[in-house]
């Protein structure tokens, strides 16, 4: 085994947490390295979020990596909400004092983010293996991986769990040193991505009797559709055509009019839970991203919150490396979590105020529409779901 060599910050996962956290350290003059298992063609092949809040956008300027944001991506000033054949249209930037939300996928994000990385000539050592944080509790943590058949040791001053939700890090943690908090939603999301121009030039979140759908967008050229499924079903069962015809079953009769199919793309199926590990440190380990928590896609803010624990995180490092403080790294935990439960809150409130939860019953339909009445009849209610969706500020 070569000699262990030390490196200030090892983060262990090459997705947007991992690759933001390691360009904001850099541009900070800190040195970091990143172990990822998969290759980069495969990170890239996941298709996840599609919605940047403000807090992620200035982040990716911070990062140096917004160029192609600004350039493609699509401020989005409204939503709507589509509930028994009516669309109703939430005025997210005239209801916020002028705020509104990016729409660019987590693929290009991920892409802008490697691509600075390697210009940087930063290191990225994709495909490690059998990667495992090791003496976290110590003043010198090690990371031990695998890589072209030889096995790496790396000593750092602190680990940056970025490795999602199936990761090792949050796995690696004591059973009596961790609280898992968890909610398991009774459906998935079937989603499917078309080279078609979007039904619509706003998102549209749909309630419908057979379901809830969403229409999104990454680009006028190119259309992202969800719809709600049992858990038992199988992408394999879905046709384009069956998807199609499902989804012009939700939506209302313009878009039911207005929507261009084609062949799908991308089709997957992802189960939805929301999750949260407390507290997000131990020892000179800190975790960030899915690999801390997990919300519900219906309120986009998965990636959001992965990028500000990042903010958080680079923040704690620059402070403690530059101010010789302590202060952000014994807080960080605290400021994620106070941010992440918002999030949490939120992404649980839109999943119930959209879903269709058979097994609650007929009460429960009615007090949703109740509450969809009044959220797009209140402008307190609507307020309060505005400021939500485009971000609440990191404080
Ligand atoms: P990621 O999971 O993206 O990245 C973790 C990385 O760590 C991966 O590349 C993984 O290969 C690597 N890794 C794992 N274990 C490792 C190990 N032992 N060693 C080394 N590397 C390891 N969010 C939204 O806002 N909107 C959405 O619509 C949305 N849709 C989603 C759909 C799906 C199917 C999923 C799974 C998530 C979705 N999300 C969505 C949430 C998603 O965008 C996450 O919030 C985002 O990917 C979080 O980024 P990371 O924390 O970097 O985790
Ligand atoms: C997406 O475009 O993938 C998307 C947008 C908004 C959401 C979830 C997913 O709430």
């Amino acid at each position: 085994m070569p000699a262990p060599r030390h490196i200030p910050v090892v983060i262990i996962g090459a997705g947007p947490s991992g690759l933001l956290l390691g360009q904001l350290l850099y541009k900070a003059g800190i040195d970091n390295i990143i172990l990822e298992r998969k290759s980069a063609d495969y990170v890239l092949s996941r298709i996840r979020a599609g919605v940047l809040e403000q807090v992620t956008m200035d982040l990716l300027h911070e990062a140096g990596a917004a160029e192609h944001m600004d350039r493609d991506g699509l401020p989005h000033h409204g939503i709507e909400l589509l509930f028994e054949g009516k669309r109703h249209r939430i005025d997210l930037h005239g209801l916020t004092g002028g705020k509104s939300v990016m729409v660019y996928g987590q693929t290009e994000v991920t892409r802008d983010l490697m691509r600075v990385r390697a210009a940087e000539g930063l290191t990225t050592v994709y495909e490690a293996a059998n990667v495992q944080p090791l003496e976290f509790d110590s003043e010198q943590p090690t990371v031990r991986y695998e890589h072209d058949g030889q096995v790496h040791e790396i000593r750092c001053d602190f680990i940056a769990g970025c490795d999602g939700f199936h990761g090792v890090c949050r796995a690696s943690i004591p059973e009596d040193r961790i609280r898992h908090f968890e909610k398991v939603y009774p459906f998935g999301w079937l989603g499917l991505m078309s080279d078609t121009p979007p039904v619509s030039d706003e998102l549209i979140y749909v309630n419908s009797p057979r379901g809830f759908a969403l229409c999104s967008q990454r680009s006028h050229t190119r259309s992202r559709y969800y719809l709600q499924v049992p858990l038992t079903d199988k992408v394999e069962a879905w046709s384009d055509d069956a998807f199609w015809e499902e989804l012009k079953r939700r939506l209302d009769p313009e878009a039911r009019a207005r929507l261009v199919t084609g062949p799908s793309i991308e089709k997957s199926i992802a189960p939805l839970r929301s999750y949260v590990a407390e507290p997000m440190r131990f020892g000179r380990m800190f975790l960030a991203g899915d690999a801390a928590h997990i919300v519900p896609p219906t309120g986009a803010k998965g990636l959001n919150l992965a990028a500000s624990d990042v903010g958080f995180l680079s923040r704690a490092f620059i402070d403690y490396y530059k101010n010789k403080s302590a202060h952000g790294i014994d807080h960080y935990s605290e400021q994620c979590l106070h941010r992440v439960w918002k999030a949490e809150r939120f992404s649980w409130w839109m999943t119930s105020l959209m879903h269709n939860f058979p097994e609650e019953g007929a009460f429960h339909t009615k007090v949703q529409e109740a509450e969809l009445d009044y959220v797009v009849n209140s402008r307190a209610a609507s307020t309060s779901l505005a400021e939500n969706y485009v971000g609440l500020p990191m404080r």
